[in-house]
């Protein structure tokens, strides 16, 4: 585990459930962190700076002075950031490979599922100028279909995979949404169980307020 110094990590973020996972996590780890704002609505994302450390121009990226080695360094996609900082810290990223092999389980369903499906929902539903049925049913399908699988997990379960994690941090911030994915959760108790739950942590509240 790297020392954690005073030095604040940089995150450059913007209010979406992709960019409030890393404030979070660092609420929840206690790091000092500054936030730099990309506003991903006027194409901030584009900037050759912000490219020079997020090359695939979306948010959030981070960059830690106190890297390994004490060198600073650049991490972009939130799955990948929220592993660094749980090495880093210890924190919400199990050190037992069975524990964490279930956590990167979670995780990896989310930023390669859960998150992707959801946006592509949000986007058909309400962003773009025209609706297109096929679309809207398609996609409201599979975010059923995910949060269906999200709900059974969660059965007889607090947390996605052992204690509270990385996984949770990731997954709350699109749940948070899910009136906009058109996805009710009377039909989810677990979900809905779970959500209220770390919606209400303090650090969760202090994250999704970040930014
Ligand atoms: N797989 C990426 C997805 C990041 C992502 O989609 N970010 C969105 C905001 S939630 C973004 O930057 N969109 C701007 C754009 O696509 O131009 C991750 O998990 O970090």
């Amino acid at each position: 585990m790297a020392a954690v110094t005073g030095k604040p990590i940089d995150v450059h973020t913007w209010s979406t459930p992709n960019g409030w996972k890393i404030p979070i996590m660092l609420e929840e780890c206690g790091l000092p962190y500054r936030v730099v704002p990309v506003n991903i609505g006027k194409g901030e994302q584009t900037a050759p700076d912000f490219l020079a450390i997020s090359p695939n121009n979306k948010i959030p990226a981070i960059v830690d002075h106190d890297g390994p080695g004490g060198e600073p360094i650049a991490i972009f996609e939130s799955g990948a950031i929220l592993q660094y900082l749980g090495r880093k810290t210890g924190c919400l990223y199990p050190a037992d490979e069975r524990a964490r092999v279930a956590v990167d389980e979670w995780l990896f369903w989310q930023v390669g599922g859960f998150g992707p499906m959801l946006g592509q929902t949000h986007h058909f539903k309400i962003y773009a100028q025209e609706k297109i049925p096929y679309a809207i049913d398609r996609f409201e399908a599979e975010a059923k279909r995910l949060y269906g699988v999200l709900d059974r997990r969660l059965d007889g379960r607090d947390h996605l995979a052992g204690d509270y994690s990385i996984a949770d941090i990731a997954t709350l911030t699109w749940a948070k949404l899910h009136g906009k994915q058109g996805v009710d959760l009377s039909g989810l108790p677990n979900v809905r169980r779970w959500l209220d739950t770390v919606l209400a942590r303090p650090a969760v509240k202090r994250g999704l307020a970040a930014i």
